[in-house]
């Protein structure tokens, strides 16, 4: 069964895709566009309610939010090894870092990117994008952090889907001054993912520009 990923290049998709070459599961891109309000192609507004990406279609199984498509995969695919068993205290950590970079960083980009969306006055967006760069800033410490004590990977020794949603995220941090992938476990992180087969196809697919 051949799943379609509907995706935009480098957004939240970007995980789903790197992870679908990870695993090696057939499937097949199809690129949104919006366009004054319009979706293209239209029936992203049937698979999915919010009409974002990722949306993935795998056989009967519509399935978005790019956490759940992550969780889904990892457990569809067992050989790929990208979670720990469950029930395990690895498998307990890697649920926390799934939900801290989706409900805590990956939130914090999104006032970051769209303050006019968490004000009702225009004129407060700057003091917005401010508030949410700072938060982000203190996100990134922490992160430099537990990397620098217990990496190079999030669970440690072991590579996870929770790596390639962290690469990402760094990766929409080089929005932010400094650049996540300037710092030093940070970037370690990012280059150790970004080198991988899976994240260089998943990379130049997209068409995205070189990390410099
Ligand atoms: N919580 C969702 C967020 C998805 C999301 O916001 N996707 C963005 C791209 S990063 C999108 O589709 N934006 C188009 C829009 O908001 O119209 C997830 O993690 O999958």
């Amino acid at each position: 069964m051949v799943i379609d990923l509907y995706f935009m290049p480098g957004a939240a998709s970007l995980s789903t895709h790197v992870l679908l070459e990870e695993v090696g599961a057939p499937y097949r891109l199809v690129r949104v566009t919006k366009e004054d309000g319009k979706v293209d192609p239209p029936e992203l507004e049937r698979l999915n309610p919010h009409r974002r990406v990722p949306t993935m279609v795998d056989g009967d199984l519509v399935l978005y939010e790019a956490i759940a498509c992550a969780m889904h995969l990892a457990d569809t695919h067992p050989r790929a090894g990208l979670a720990p068993a469950p029930g395990t205290a690895e498998r307990a950590h890697f649920y926390r870092w799934l939900a801290y970079l989706t409900n805590t960083v990956q939130a914090g980009f999104m006032i970051f990117f769209y303050p006019e969306r968490y004000t009702a006055d225009p004129a407060a967006a700057p003091a917005v994008e401010a508030q949410a760069a700072a938060a982000l800033g203190e996100m990134r410490d922490l992160l430099e952090g537990e990397l620098e004590a217990g990496g190079p990977y999030l669970l440690g020794e072991r590579f996870s889907a929770a790596d390639v949603y962290l690469f990402m995220l760094t990766r929409w941090g080089r929005r932010l001054e400094p650049r996540w992938w300037d710092g030093p476990a940070l970037g370690a992180h990012f280059r150790r993912v970004f080198e991988r087969p899976a994240a260089q196809r998943a990379w130049e697919q997209e068409g995205l520009d070189p990390p410099v």
